[in-house]
């Protein structure tokens, strides 16, 4: 409280209360102190052996059984939507103020992942972005203890170009078809544990290239509405306990995308 309230002062309305938005932002913009948070909140999951830490959340996605996660269906971005936000909102349970980052492929053109994602330690302590373990039931075989990435030549990444392309794109369907066509990419050039759906949620870039597919459907219902088709909104969306409805205004869910010019805003 900055003021003290004058004692005949009426007290504000707490529903009417602005809802602080949290803003995720560019991998590349991230501050020294934003990325620590970040790393922070993932080094806090990954230590958790229970429900609520990073192998259960990443196991939602494929490995073990059942594999939840919408591919290639009508439900692609709004599951992947809820799947981020309520992750997210772990990630903050263990850390306040942490929100997942986006990773701008289109912007790494040149250069590929992240250095965020690719350094082993950072202030001589392991990084936790760098990879992840895979649980025993999550791994497909034996060997597979750890996450790993085979990147291919950045070059290959798609262009800024091909988004504006695609933002142009009016039909919800085809948008969606097209944006997945593109993340499958994705996935194919990181190579490695991110080339395979039922084990790619393990290695911690998955949620900063989702949080990058995430925003550019945000981007593209500035321009277009929801534009989801009526018969889709009372979809489930499990094992998450929301709809599609629930999905489409991500301010009703509490965070923004920062623009990309820019990495100011509080947490
Ligand atoms: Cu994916």
């Amino acid at each position: 409280m900055a003021r003290a309230m004058s004692p005949t002062a009426t007290p504000p309305a707490a529903p009417l209360a602005p809802k602080a938005l949290r803003h995720r932002r560019s991998v590349r913009r991230l501050t020294a102190g934003q990325a620590e948070l970040l790393r922070n909140a993932f080094t806090a999951s990954q230590g958790i052996d229970d429900d609520r830490g990073y192998q259960s959340w990443a196991g939602i996605h494929g490995l073990p059984l059942p594999i939840s996660c919408k591919h290639h269906v009508e439900l692609f971005l709004p599951w992947h939507r809820a799947y981020l936000y309520l992750f997210e909102k772990s990630l903050q349970d263990l850390v306040p103020g942490a929100t997942l980052p986006w990773w701008d492929w289109t912007a790494e053109h040149a250069e590929g992942i992240p250095a965020a994602y690719t350094r082993r330690k950072v202030d001589g302590r392991k990084n936790p972005l760098f990879d992840s373990p895979i649980q025993k039931s999550g791994r497909e075989r034996a060997s597979q203890t750890r996450t790993t990435r085979a990147p291919g030549r950045p070059g290959e990444l798609p262009t800024p170009t091909m988004i504006a392309t695609l933002l142009e794109e009016r039909d919800f369907a085809t948008f969606q078809t097209e944006l997945e066509s593109i993340h499958d990419g994705i996935h194919v050039w990181t190579g490695g544990t991110m080339g395979q759906i039922p084990v790619a949620a393990y290695d911690p870039l998955f949620w900063a290239h989702h949080c990058m597919i995430d925003r550019v459907w945000y981007l593209w219902q500035l321009r277009h509405g929801p534009g989801v088709p009526h018969g889709l909104l009372d979809r489930a969306l499990a094992p998450f306990p929301m709809t599609v409805r629930d999905t489409l205004e991500i301010s009703h869910l509490g965070y923004d995308y920062a623009a990309s010019t820019a990495a100011v805003g509080g947490p």
